[in-house]
């Protein structure tokens, strides 16, 4: 595989467009219908709740993780107790002060869904969307179909950093579908269809842990999934409808025999229509399923409500234990 244009050949034919119809912005998250709400239900044991979201905006330590390019959330405070230190602060009866602040920030700077329609090639969106179509806002594929419905449904955790007996994947470590089974096998699960699939590989650890930005973006290639025919035809065969990571971009960044950069954006995102949710914190959920044997939860995650708009970021909670299931909250 030399470049996008073999890579096309090479999966072209492993495809979900028009699988849901000629106007589909949701690709496989068609597949979490209010049925699979229920099977992510019946894996709630102890009414646990983590959340997957980093944090944002930290000014301590490394800062936030970034795709290499991007900035850092920046904030302000437009309002606080000092603007009413002089005159022309609004006065309320009863004499209500308030605090306000703004936030300019890559909305893909932090845990985030991408839009189906994020990344692309050939001049071709999921579902055969034209390109042009996300000039100046995502007419098509935008996240605001994935806020309109919610992602809700069971949810399966595979820790490959602990498969492998590491705290973190190396740079460029990469692991397939055989991998991910092996890997289930271990753990005592099994990843069935219509799953959301975590997979922990501890490069948010990593990052926090190391706290130095030269050398965590030295060579900057995240360990990940890599491409292949055969990973993408068992991702399709599964109807895997989310892929969620630990790292920035949710696969190796360089395919390691043609150095193509995010094949799996493109084969499993644009061609299949899976949504991929990427930069979670894993840990927390990680260290409570190697406790207690139960890696399978029910996963839920509100998205940003925005208008026609690119990838937004979201919080993404997993409910893993039972009777505690009126509990959960869901907001979009
Ligand atoms: C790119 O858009 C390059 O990566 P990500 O999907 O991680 O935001």
């Amino acid at each position: 595989m030399s470049g996008m244009a073999d890579f096309d050949r090479m999966a072209a034919d492993i495809r979900n467009w028009g699988r849901w119809g000629p106007n589909d912005e949701l690709g496989a998250l068609n597949y979490l219908d209010a049925g699979e709400v229920l099977r992510g239900v019946q894996h709630v044991k102890t009414g646990e709740v983590f959340t997957l979201q980093i944090q944002m905006g930290r000014t301590e330590g490394p800062g936030d993780p970034l795709w290499p390019g991007r900035e850092g959330i920046k904030r302000q405070n437009v309002m606080d107790e000092s603007t009413w230190d002089g005159d022309g602060a609004p006065q309320f009866p009863g004499g209500l002060h308030y605090a306000d602040d703004t936030a300019e920030i890559f909305l893909q700077g932090s845990t985030q869904y991408d839009a189906l329609g994020h990344v692309w090639y050939d001049g071709k969106l999921w579902n055969g969307y034209d390109a042009r179509s996300t000039v100046e806002a995502m007419d098509k594929a935008s996240v605001l179909p994935i806020a309109e419905k919610g992602v809700v449904g069971r949810g399966v955790l595979i820790d490959m950093a602990r498969h492998r007996g590491k705290d973190w994947l190396d740079k460029g470590e990469t692991f397939d579908h055989e991998d991910l089974e092996a890997a289930a096998k271990a753990q005592g699960v099994t990843i069935e269809p219509h799953d959301v699939l975590c997979v922990r590989t501890g490069f948010m650890k990593y990052w926090y842990e190391l706290n130095d930005k030269e050398q965590f973006y030295e060579g900057f290639n995240e360990p990940g999934l890599t491409y292949s025919r055969e990973l993408v035809e068992w991702f399709k065969h599964r109807e895997v409808p989310n892929l969620v990571t630990d790292t920035i971009a949710n696969e190796v960044t360089y395919e390691p025999g043609s150095g193509v950069a995010l094949p799996l954006h493109c084969a499993l995102m644009r061609n299949l229509g899976v949504t991929l949710t990427e930069i979670c914190d894993l840990e927390k959920l990680a260290a409570s399923c190697a406790e207690d044997g139960q890696y399978t939860f029910l996963y839920a995650a509100d998205v940003l409500f925005f208008a026609n708009k690119q990838l937004q970021n979201v919080d993404p909670n997993t409910y893993n234990s039972v009777w505690n299931v009126e509990k959960w909250w869901f907001k979009k």
